[in-house]
């Protein structure tokens, strides 16, 4: 049975929500059923969302808000979408509940972080001394940094080597690590561009965009047949 993907999206100021096709056109490519949550309020509707999606698609977009994190918003900081923060933390509560698959992409993966309990680098040019443009110039379709994969890692069992090609497009980054969180791969300049939780439960978050890179790389194609594959043996 093909497993349905519960995927969250952009919520807009007039709580409108889009999502970029790239991570549907992904998720059915690996075998999975994409289906979107609106914002919603009601706590009933957010648990029947989870009760009958296999697994969760936390994608990317606006910056989460500081104060979720402890810290007050500095003007590096970009767009925050309350609504949306509102929705995800708490859908993500009820998922992290269950044994149900979870992959995170970029804001996704900061998201993930923040719910675990861990902090953000508001801005990773201000914060940090990268000399790694985490802002490609290059189309989003194109590598423009590689990751460094930590042996011992279930993104080293997948790849079977330590180093593969990732795009670029965040100006925020994981800075203290969510609680039970490993990291799996890091950028030359030890930003953090994958983590995951150890243990019986499957997530697994990634700082860049793999549904931007999986038409052209077979490595970045198999974290979305691993996401699939996690939803379906569940
Ligand atoms: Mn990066």
């Amino acid at each position: 049975m093909r497993p349905i993907i519960g995927v969250f999206a952009e919520v807009d100021l007039e709580q409108n929500t889009k999502v970029q096709n790239t991570y549907i056109r992904a998720i059915e490519e690996s075998g999975g059923i994409p289906i979107l949550l609106p914002y919603v309020k009601d706590r009933d509707t957010m648990e029947r969302f989870v009760n009958l999606c296999d697994g969760f698609f936390f994608t990317g977009g606006a910056d989460i808000e500081p104060q979720r994190y402890g810290e007050q918003s500095k003007n590096t900081c970009g767009e925050i979408q309350y609504a949306r923060d509102e929705l995800e933390f708490a859908v993500f509560q009820i998922v992290n509940s269950t044994l149900k698959p979870i992959i995170a992409i970029c804001r996704g993966a900061q998201l993930i972080n923040v719910a675990f309990g861990g902090t953000l680098y508001q801005d990773i040019l201000s914060e940090t001394n990268t000399r790694i443009s985490h802002r490609q110039i290059e189309p989003k379709n194109s590598p423009s940094h590689d990751v460094q994969i930590l042996k011992n890692t279930p993104l080293f069992d997948l790849m079977k080597k330590t180093v593969m090609s990732a795009n670029s497009f965040h100006h925020q980054a994981i800075k203290k690590l969510g609680e039970g969180l490993e990291i799996m791969a890091v950028s030359d300049d030890g930003i953090v561009e994958a983590v995951y939780l150890p243990g019986e439960r499957y997530v697994r978050a990634y700082q860049w965009h793999p549904e931007r890179l999986y038409e052209i790389d077979i490595y970045n194609r198999l974290i979305f047949d691993d996401f699939i594959k996690a939803c379906q043996n569940i």
